[in-house]
């Protein structure tokens, strides 16, 4: 068997590709599906084409492990422009996704039909690349210019019956996607055949149009949806040879870039993380049902999320005030999902109906896994796993969403120790992909495993971490903040460290976003530590938090906030407070700035992967990525500082 296999059904031929697990496009598919053009062209007998994927899916785009290599002919232009002046028309019976260079072949072809639950979609500017083979310039001739520039910039895929609505295909097939193909093409052929989309006019838009979009498509803060943007306004200018050679020059030389580079890193750290060796071939504890210890926002938001994926919850709080605040909580989460149109009455209603509030322990006896998400001191969290240990079934899972606190301590004594976990959300856990999966010791392979299975079911990014001050993700975050402070200290100016931080990528600035978290929670545990006798030096986050700058909600942290505005401003009276730790003025280039600030994630990320904390470096990325804003297009502290 070939990579590209033809048979017959009459005088339609069928053109299967298989080349597992994706259909990814290696040089000997391109080669082969060039060899069927040829042969089917020159058969006599044949009259239309129908182009099939085995396995999970149609062709998912150009194969991403062949960008770090030159290019190998034939290449993918060239094919698809074969395919799209073939002498038969080509059908593309679409199933799974045609992503990027898939659905690029599937243009060249002169018909799309797919089943109602395929995606279409051109990904490339996620990987730093625009589409190279022909995305750019025939979407725009099948869609029109506004539908492609939305499809090309965001790269964001879309369901068929979608598709079929933005005139990215010509039929949503119901039923078996084969037959109903082969009898599309048969019916194709009694009427007049559409132009080769390679010969169909396109006309210009306007400025206003072209302005627009690029505020849009600037928004993402990497070049590629910028770079794709331009490549479809030359399309609409120039004519489509010409078209086709500035795309493909354009893909060719982001290809070869480092933003590319950092983007397909991330690419396969995603695919990697949530399948560690430790769980290989273990079957994980079935979870289809699920409690919630405490209905403030972390535990709100992890039972939203459970909803969210379909399993009921039950939640649990004090009394039965703090459990209709609870409800109250997760309901807010659902009515914002609804007031933004991503949730419908129906949707919104099946949520609720699924969730259940006590304040009694014994509510929990038939729930499998139980996550604890209460104040985060110790005495409390040791106080409900007391009660879990006497309410709950012996092989139920119990986990703890702990960010600071060593869980052995939490667990010390509880029954069963196998079924306790650490499971480490982030706020606003219906939201935030990042999900740190911390075992104890004497955690159960199985009890690992249902945490990454949930993790899945939750479409959230697990890491596995191991046990120490912070875990991953907020031990970085500490050295991350204590160095921007020593860089206030020898007189660099706050503002500059925040706008550095904004020019490399980050939303925010880690002065600015402790102004919006608070500067009093990270305030209160080094206290705790402090009285516990640990020697924790008085940070200048102290001194601010001392004189009552906790940030905007009391009107100033580490800038001044007018009434009402979240803008910071900078604060003399922060000058005053901070005078005596601050040695003059100092200018730095923010880009310096910037790289000494991820110098310091990385090599604290090098001493958590010595310690074995994160198991491979580019875990430690995922969580920078996914839980604190770090740009994806970066590829995270570790890949940054391999490439400085
Ligand atoms: C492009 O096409 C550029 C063109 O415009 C220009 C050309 C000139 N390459 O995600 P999964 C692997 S850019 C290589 O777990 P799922 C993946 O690493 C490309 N490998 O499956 C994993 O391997 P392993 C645009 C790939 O069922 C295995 O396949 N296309 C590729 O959850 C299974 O992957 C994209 O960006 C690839 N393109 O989801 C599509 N794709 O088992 C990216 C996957 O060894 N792919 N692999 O770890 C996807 O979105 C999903 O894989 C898909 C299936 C939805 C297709």
């Amino acid at each position: 068997m070939s990579i590209v296999n033809i048979r017959r059904e009459g005088e339609i031929a069928v053109v299967t590709v298989d080349n597992p697990p994706v259909n990814a496009i290696s040089a000997e598919l391109r080669q082969g599906l060039s060899d069927a053009v040829a042969a089917l062209d020159a058969d006599a007998a044949v009259r239309a084409v129908v182009l099939t994927c085995a396995g999970r899916t149609f062709i998912a785009g150009a194969d991403v492990r062949e960008f770090g290599k030159p290019p190998i002919p034939p290449h993918l232009p060239d094919v698809v422009n074969a395919i799209d002046n073939a002498a038969k028309p080509w059908v593309a019976a679409i199933h799974g996704a045609a992503l990027g260079g898939g659905f690029e072949i599937a243009m060249g072809c002169r018909f799309r039909v797919a089943v109602a639950d395929a995606m279409i979609g051109l990904p490339e500017v996620t990987l730093g690349i625009i589409p190279g083979a022909s995305g750019t310039v025939r979407t725009p001739r099948l869609a029109g210019v506004e539908a492609a520039v939305s499809l090309v910039t965001t790269g964001k895929p879309m369901k068929a019956p979608k598709a079929l609505e933005a005139g990215l295909i010509d039929a949503v097939i119901e039923g078996d996607l084969l037959p109903g193909a082969i009898a599309f093409a048969r019916d194709a052929l009694t009427r007049d055949l559409p132009q080769p989309l390679s010969a169909r006019p396109l006309a210009p838009m306007s400025d206003e149009f072209w302005q627009g979009a690029r505020k849009a498509a600037s928004k993402a803060g990497h070049q590629a949806p910028l770079r794709a943007l331009d490549s479809i306004r030359n399309a609409t200018e120039v004519p489509f040879d010409a078209a086709m050679q500035y795309e493909r020059e354009t893909f060719l030389d982001l290809r070869a870039g480092d933003e590319a580079a950092a983007l397909r890193h991330v690419f396969f750290a995603e695919r990697a993380a949530p399948r560690p060796a430790v769980i290989d071939g273990i079957d994980p504890r079935p979870v289809t049902r699920v409690g919630v210890i405490g209905g403030g926002t972390m535990g709100a938001g992890i039972a939203a999320a459970c909803r969210n994926a379909g399993l009921p919850v039950v939640l649990i709080e004090r009394d039965s005030d703090a459990a209709a605040r609870g409800l109250a909580n997760v309901t807010k989460v659902f009515d914002g999902a609804r007031a933004r149109g991503i949730l419908s009455d129906e949707a919104h209603a099946e949520r609720l109906a699924g969730l259940g509030t006590s304040d009694d322990y014994a509510a929990l006896a038939e729930c499998d896994l139980v996550i604890e998400a209460v104040f985060e001191e110790i005495s409390v969290k040791r106080d409900v796993f007391a009660q879990l240990g006497q309410h709950c079934r012996t092989d139920a899972i119990l986990a703890t969403n702990t960010s600071y606190i060593d869980p052995r301590l939490i667990a010390e004594g509880l029954p069963h120790p196998e079924r306790f976990i650490g499971l480490h959300f982030f706020s606003p856990a219906h939201i935030m992909k990042l999900l740190e999966i911390v075992p104890a010791p004497e955690t159960a392979p199985e009890v690992l495993a249902a945490a990454f299975a949930l993790a899945k079911r939750l479409g959230k990014m697990p890491v596995r971490a191991g046990i120490c001050e912070g875990f991953i993700g907020n031990r970085i975050l500490k050295r991350y903040r204590a160095e921007a402070e020593a860089l206030v200290e020898s007189g660099i100016a706050i503002a500059d460290i925040d706008a550095a931080m904004r020019g490399y990528g980050f939303k925010m600035g880690p002065f600015e976003a402790q102004d919006l978290g608070g500067l009093d929670i990270a305030y209160l545990q080094r206290e705790g530590a402090r009285a516990e006798g640990q020697d924790v030096p008085e940070t200048l986050g102290d001194i601010l938090v001392r004189a009552g700058r906790k940030g905007q909600k009391t009107g100033g942290g580490w800038y001044d906030y007018a009434e009402g505005d979240r803008k910071p401003r900078v604060s003399d009276t922060v000058a005053g407070l901070l005078a005596g730790r601050i040695a003059g003025q100092r200018v730095m280039d923010l880009a310096d700035i910037a790289a000494h600030l991820v110098g310091a994630m990385a090599a604290e990320g090098q001493a958590i992967l010595d310690e074995g904390i994160a198991d491979q470096a580019s875990d430690i990325d995922l969580v920078e990525i996914h839980g604190y804003g770090f740009p994806r297009w970066k590829g995270g502290p570790m890949f940054a500082a391999g490439r400085a």
